[in-house]
């Protein structure tokens, strides 16, 4: 094993990830770093507590939530692999990079505009059934503009959100019509949190 700043030797499938995420070795030299500083106790996990430590996610309005997008359902630590995974929906998007490259065969990248949309669909489908109720689009609302606007203004904001983006009428904002909704929104630019530096 070198010493020397590149050292990848230790960190668990990094090749492997690197292909998957789209991150450089020296990114992921540095993620390795972070989440082994964030890894207090040196489990080689992360456990909820440990997320606090992220100024960034503790500042954000939504930032629990963007915390337990790390964990799959019924998990309560998060590895490294997973760890970076999630933090790809963040990297900036490929524009040289096509969707239906190499005859479709590879999976979309998470940089995608397709997975950050659905990363931050599932912010808002806590129950995860595939739709935005009403209450849920209420929800994050609330977090974000809190102060801000009176409960009937919200109320009134969700209201329209919900009529502009259903299309199907059922009340509920599917990921389609929530895609649809978004389609001139400049994701890339809200979408980026200064996780790496
Ligand atoms: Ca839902
Ligand atoms: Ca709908």
């Amino acid at each position: 094993m070198g010493s020397s700043s590149s050292n990848m030797d230790h960190i668990p499938d990094a090749q492997h990830l690197m292909q998957e995420t789209g991150f450089s070795a020296a990114h992921l030299v540095r993620l390795y770093e972070r989440f082994d500083f964030l890894d207090k106790d040196d489990r080689g996990e992360l456990r909820l507590d440990d997320f606090e430590a992220v100024s960034e996610l503790a500042m954000n309005p939504i930032g629990d939530r963007i915390i337990r997008a790390f964990f799959s359902p019924g998990r309560e630590t998060v590895d490294f692999p997973s760890f970076v995974r999630i933090l790809a929906h963040f990297r900036p998007t490929d524009t040289n990079r096509t969707r239906n490259g190499r005859n479709g065969a590879q999976p979309e990248p998470a940089n995608s505009r397709t997975n950050k949309l659905k990363f931050a669909f599932q912010l808002y489908d806590q129950d995860r059934d595939g739709k935005i109720s009403r209450e849920e689009l209420l929800q994050v609302l609330r977090a974000m503009l809190e102060m801000q606007v009176t409960e009937e203004q919200l109320q009134s904001i969700a209201e329209r959100a919900i009529q502009e983006a259903d299309l199907d009428l059922d009340d509920t904002i599917s990921f389609d019509e929530f895609k649809k909704s978004l389609e001139k929104v400049d994701i890339e630019h809200k979408m980026s949190i200064r996780f790496l530096e």
